[in-house]
């Protein structure tokens, strides 16, 4: 699977007494969802992450507050700010992820296309980048 990385944006429903962001998967999730997961409480000045994954589709949104991804597919590197819940940033394939500078309040809601697997992970840097640009 080719790395490939893109900024969704989700139409927020609303009227007066809020918002509301529906994901319905393969309508504006482009993957069936297996597994739900949230980070949050994260401390402040961690960095986490630090890892791609060889198979593995994911759709993150930032539902509270703040955080920022480096993504990374081998030969080039960007700075994705996540601030809003009717954002949601798709990573497929081989593309190495730190998250950084989360806000105390943020919450980031994760949709992957597999159930949990640490087989599917790369934790090393140096065997991404082999790989990555073999
Ligand atoms: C990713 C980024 C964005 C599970 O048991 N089940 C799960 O579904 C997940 C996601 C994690 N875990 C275990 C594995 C570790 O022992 O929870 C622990 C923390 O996971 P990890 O250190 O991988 O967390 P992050 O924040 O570095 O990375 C996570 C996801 O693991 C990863 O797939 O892309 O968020």
């Amino acid at each position: 699977m080719k790395p490939y990385t893109e900024l969704l944006d989700f139409k927020t429903l609303g009227d007066d007494r809020g918002s509301l962001v529906a994901l319905e998967e393969n309508y504006n999730t482009p993957f069936a969802i297996k597994r739900v997961y949230y980070i949050f409480e994260t401390k402040s000045g961690v960095r986490r992450g630090y890892h791609a994954h060889k198979y593995l589709k994911q759709l993150a949104i930032c539902i509270s507050g703040s955080c920022t991804f480096l993504l990374e597919d081998g030969t080039t590197k960007k700075d994705i700010f996540l601030d809003s819940p009717n954002k949601g940033l798709l990573i497929e394939g081989l593309v190495w992820r730190e998250m950084y500078d989360f806000s105390e309040d943020c919450i980031l809601l994760i949709l992957a296309s597999e159930h949990f697997n640490e087989d599917d992970y790369i934790r090393d840097y140096d065997t991404f980048l082999k790989l990555a640009t073999s």
